[in-house]
């Protein structure tokens, strides 16, 4: 993209343009190095919140955040919802970012978004850190990061938020497991969903004992279908929110930001030594010849380390 385009982006999104902002987090999106400009012409935010909530699919993350939301902006909160999707790349279908349930029109202080892990080039991390980032700046106080909860990704939320929720419902039958698995090294909370349903008190006890062996904060029960624990839940994130403003860690800070800039410079290490060498179309000749057994593995990887021609490698 030109860099003027992303000169009027930012403008836009100074302005608190709606569409321009859209438009940024598309290209960040698209091409990460976009984040460069756009983070490089708006303003740092000192005051934003970034909160994960994961679980896994059908938990209730997005019922309980279209609860949230609402809650959120009646106390006065900004807030911003990423809901990183995770399109599966064989059925292609979406298990997240379903806009239905977000109650009709928010205003300006709300703002909803999915982001497509498969578009992400180096991992559903780096896109996701760089657009809560730029909303942030946009001047969302509070950013929400939905995640599907599954192994690494849950790690990855983990760091790449200012606290980390972790949803459990006494449907799901992995819950016990995760409780089991330590998952509170990870987590800083639990959220008992679907609280309504037969099983959620043996799950809150469980929830409260993990909890309480770790050290954290005691679980939240809470149903987004009879509204039980929604007071609670706002309270709650907003009191972690007030914490965070009043003294953020610094250590986290700066290992994000750590994170960030070794991101952005692999994909610019990729990118410059993959030219140096003849492009990705260079990378498909080695892999040819290594397919018909002209070249061996190692031979392929010195001629593109080196940029030495076929015939120059040696074995
Ligand atoms: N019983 C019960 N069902 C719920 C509750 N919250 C959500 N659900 C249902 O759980 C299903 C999955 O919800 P959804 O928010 O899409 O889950 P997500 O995949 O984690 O975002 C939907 O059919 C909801 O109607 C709740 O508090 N109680
Ligand atoms: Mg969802």
């Amino acid at each position: 993209m030109p860099a003027i385009d992303l000169e009027e982006l930012v403008a836009g999104v100074l302005k608190g343009s709606r569409r321009h902002l859209a438009r940024a987090i598309t290209a960040v999106e698209e091409d990460e190095s976009s984040a460069d400009d756009l983070l490089a012409g708006l303003p740092v935010a000192t005051n934003s919140f970034r909160i994960g909530l994961t679980g896994a699919p059908g938990v209730g993350k997005s019922s309980l955040i279209s609860k949230l939301v609402p809650k959120l902006l009646e106390r006065g909160e900004r807030v911003a919802v990423l809901a990183i999707d995770p399109t599966s790349p064989l059925s292609g279908g979406a298990l997240l970012g379903d806009r239905t349930r977000m109650p009709g029109d928010l205003g300006d202080g709300a703002w909803f978004r999915s982001i497509a892990s498969r578009g992400a080039r180096s991992g559903v991390a780096g896109c996701t850190d760089l657009a809560a980032e730029i909303l942030s700046r946009a001047g969302f106080g509070i950013v929400i990061i939905e995640t599907v909860g599954v192994g690494q990704l849950e790690v990855e939320i983990g760091e790449e938020t200012d606290q980390a929720w972790l949803l459990l419902s006494p449907e799901s039958g992995d819950a016990i497991q995760f409780l089991k698995a330590g998952i509170m090294e990870i987590v800083d909370r639990i959220i008992v969903h679907k609280c309504d349903r037969p099983g959620a008190e043996d799950l809150m006890r469980l929830s409260k004992e993990a909890a309480r062996d770790q050290n954290v904060a005691d679980p939240i029960g809470v149903s987004s279908q009879d509204g039980t624990g929604i007071d609670e839940i706002a309270e709650a994130l907003l009191e972690a929110a007030r914490c965070h403003r009043e003294s953020p860690d610094p250590d986290r800070a700066q290992a994000r930001i750590l994170r960030r800039i070794r991101r952005r410079a692999e994909q610019e290490w990729v990118r410059s030594g993959l030219e140096a060498v003849g492009g990705p179309q260079r990378l498909e000749e080695v892999a040819i010849k290594v397919c018909r057994s002209q070249m061996t593995l190692r031979e392929a990887l010195e001629t593109l380390l080196t940029g030495a021609h076929d015939g120059d490698a040696s074995g």
